[in-house]
């Protein structure tokens, strides 16, 4: 005759127990959970006991404190989104002239809230003359990385030192203005084109805005982007503030902000699974409520990316763009790096 099961022998999978602790933690009601379970053929009491040994658990008990911490720190989220959402314009980033550095910093930069800033690019000696012709007669020669073949590989930003190949910049600039529109080729800042010694002449025709940039740390905090209309940088967000100043064509920014990292409900990393210009509302229902910013950089301007915001950016033609990391204040932070923790 065979032995009779002991009462609390708990003998549902890690996959059971697992879903059961996420719900208990997520809060959903314990009547839904229970009924589930008997649903899947559970017996009524070793539902009971599976509950009772998860919540008595060391580890639940641990993450029931996590989860308060947690919980403080979305409602500071909470607390900004709905101030966010007062303001008159809370869709709108504003655009800026004249603006000195002091003003900058204390009204942008301290605030981590984004800004164009119409009059730099446009004093610089490179503005109006850097285009895809004068690339390709100056500096035609000079070898780059450049990033290719990302159309037929979906995680292909994260994926840009596989997909680098060395190319003389005057052919490539022949292969963007043979694209059309296009994805699949891409000089962007991994590639760490301007830190090349052979380019350098290209920052004798750029004016640092005094004060805001810092001229001793250039060498590793300059980026130069370079690529056909169509390319597309997905959702992401950097560590360190960001000017991103566009010298040729025109580039759509969408920009969430870090206090709204909950509703895109998947990070990988320092990416989102979300295409904010075509959200999956289904995958990710919470998106709806993220107040997504939409800038489109004209020639000439300059985009200020605070620190944490989480852009995803559509070149609308050709462009030429160089983006600077090396601000006159503190621009590191312990930020979230993937792999790290
Ligand atoms: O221009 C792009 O494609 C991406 C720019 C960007 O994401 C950045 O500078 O952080």
């Amino acid at each position: 005759m065979p032995r009779r099961r002991p009462r609390d022998r708990l003998t549902l999978s890690p996959d059971w127990q697992r879903w059961i602790a996420d719900n208990l933690l997520a809060g959903a009601p314990h009547d839904e959970i229970i009924a589930t379970l008997l649903g899947h053929g559970v017996p009524r009491a070793e539902v009971d006991a599976q509950i009772a040994a998860i919540t008595a658990s060391p580890a639940y008990v641990a993450a029931q404190r996590h989860l308060r911490a947690a919980r403080r720190l979305e409602l500071v989220a909470r607390l900004h989104r709905q101030l966010d959402a007062t303001r008159a314009r809370p869709r709108a980033v504003e655009r800026c002239a004249g603006l000195d550095a002091e003003a900058f910093f204390e009204r942008y930069y301290a605030t981590n809230t984004p800004v164009v800033l119409t009059d730099v690019v446009t004093a610089w000696a490179a503005f109006g003359r850097w285009t895809p012709a004068y690339l390709k007669e100056r500096f035609g020669d000079v070898e780059v990385m450049a990033a290719m073949g990302r159309a037929s590989d979906p995680d292909y930003d994260m994926h840009t030192p596989a997909l680098s190949r060395p190319v003389a910049l005057g052919d490539f600039v022949d292969r963007v203005l043979a694209a059309g529109e296009s994805n699949d080729l891409y000089l962007v800042a991994n590639n760490r084109n301007s830190d090349r010694a052979a380019l350098r002449p290209l920052f004798d025709e750029v004016t640092l805005p005094a004060g805001l940039l810092d001229p001793a740390r250039l060498a590793g905090s300059t980026a130069l982007w370079f690529g056909p209309g169509g390319t597309v940088t997905p959702l992401h967000h950097d560590t360190s503030n960001i000017v991103f100043g566009n010298l040729y064509g025109e580039k759509r920014f969408l920009l969430v902000a870090p206090w709204e990292t909950a509703l895109l409900q998947s990070t990988r990393g320092v990416y989102s699974l979300v295409d904010p210009e075509r959200p999956d509302l289904d995958r990710f229902p919470a998106f709806a409520r993220a107040n997504v910013r939409d800038v489109v950089l004209a020639p000439g301007e300059m985009l200020f990316i605070p620190v944490g915001w989480w852009h995803h950016v559509r070149a609308l033609s050709v462009s030429i763009n160089l983006a600077f990391t090396n601000f006159a204040r503190d621009n590191a932070y312990d930020w979230f790096r993937p792999g790290e923790r």
